[in-house]
């Protein structure tokens, strides 16, 4: 008696079990975004500056296109993506419009290239920050910015 109602309970969990992989998209879980942070820091800027500029490498470590939606931070009024490009020997930055990386490859956001533009500063960001990316697919990524004076291992 004992033993028949411990092979029913089995049953109706492997049950369970199927029905709950039948409902997951089988792509779902190869497409889910995988990207990982490396060397993330925030130049430190004199008191009062409107903007500081964020730097990392992003690598996609999935095997999907991993395609940026947005990049977010409770520390900054906006977040937007720059590129300094210098023509003539004057330098500006323009907006980046998306960010893609092709699977196994990496995206240096680095001093004189791609940089996060961290707009509206708080008024104590202390010594770390979070900042999130936002991929297409719905998934996040938060990275700790530590700030510093200059670039790690510099
Ligand atoms: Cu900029």
């Amino acid at each position: 008696m004992h033993r028949m109602f411990y092979n029913h309970r089995m049953q109706i969990v492997r049950l369970l079990m199927l029905l709950l992989v039948a409902a997951m998209p089988s792509t779902a879980m190869a497409q889910h975004t995988q990207v990982e942070a490396s060397g993330a820091w925030i130049r430190i800027a004199p008191p009062g500056a409107m903007m500081l500029a964020g730097y990392l490498t992003l690598t996609n470590n999935g095997d999907v296109v991993a395609e940026l939606a947005s990049v977010d931070s409770d520390a900054f009024g906006s977040v937007e993506l720059h590129r300094t490009e210098t023509i003539d020997g004057v330098s500006r930055m323009r907006a980046v419009p998306s960010l893609r990386i092709a699977p196994g490859e990496s995206v240096s956001l680095s001093p004189g290239g791609i940089h996060l533009m961290l707009m509206q500063p708080a008024p104590e960001l202390g010594e770390r920050v979070s900042i999130a990316f936002l991929w297409r697919d719905g998934s996040k990524l938060s990275v700790a910015f530590p700030l510093q004076h200059d670039a790690p291992g510099e």
